[in-house]
C-alpha cells in the first residue's frame, strides 16, 4: 500500500513537471543594423533566447541577476546565431559591443518582475556601467512591471 502511494506520488509529479519542461520556448531576437528587435523580451526560466544575424554583432550581459553568469562573451562575436538560456529569474541588460556607440542594447526579463527588481537592476546599472553602456539603463526603464 505504501509503495502504491509513492508510485502515485511519482506519477503525479511527472504529470506536473513533464508539461512544464516541454513548454520551454525559443524566443527570437534579430540583430538589425544598429538595434536588437525586439529590444525587450519577456521569457520564463528555462526559455532560450535565440539571437540571429550575429555575424557583426554580439550580445553580452552587463547587468545580470545576482549569482547569474549571464550570457555572451566580452570581445567575441558569436557569428551567425547564438542561443542564451538565462540561469536565474530577473533582469539581464546586454549590449552589442561593436555598436554600443549607437546604443545597440537590449533587455531580457526572466519571470515576473516587480518594481523593486526593476529599481535594483537600475541601481546596479547606474553604479557599474560606464560611458555608452549606460544606455542599458534607459532600456531597463522601459521594462513593463506586470
Ligand atoms: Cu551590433
Amino acid at each position: 500500500m505504501k509503495l502504491l502511494k509513492q508510485y502515485s506520488l511519482l506519477l503525479a509529479l511527472l504529470a506536473v513537471f513533464i508539461p512544464a519542461m516541454s513548454q520551454a520556448a525559443d524566443i527570437v531576437v534579430n540583430a538589425e543594423a544598429r538595434i536588437f528587435k525586439p529590444a525587450i523580451v519577456y521569457i520564463k526560466l528555462g526559455d532560450t533566447v535565440k539571437f540571429n544575424n550575429m555575424t557583426s554583432h554580439n550580445a553580452v550581459t552587463y547587468v545580470a541577476p545576482e549569482g547569474s553568469k549571464g550570457f555572451g562573451t566580452k570581445g567575441e562575436l558569436p557569428g551567425g546565431s547564438f542561443s542564451a538560456t538565462p540561469d536565474k529569474e530577473g533582469i539581464y541588460g546586454y549590449a552589442c559591443e561593436p555598436h554600443i556607440g549607437f546604443g545597440m542594447v537590449g533587455v531580457v526579463v526572466v519571470g515576473s518582475v516587480t518594481q523593486e527588481m526593476k529599481d535594483a537592476a537600475k541601481k546596479t546599472a547606474m553604479e557599474t556601467l560606464e560611458g555608452p553602456f549606460k544606455r542599458i539603463i534607459g532600456m531597463i526603464n522601459k521594462i513593463e512591471v506586470k
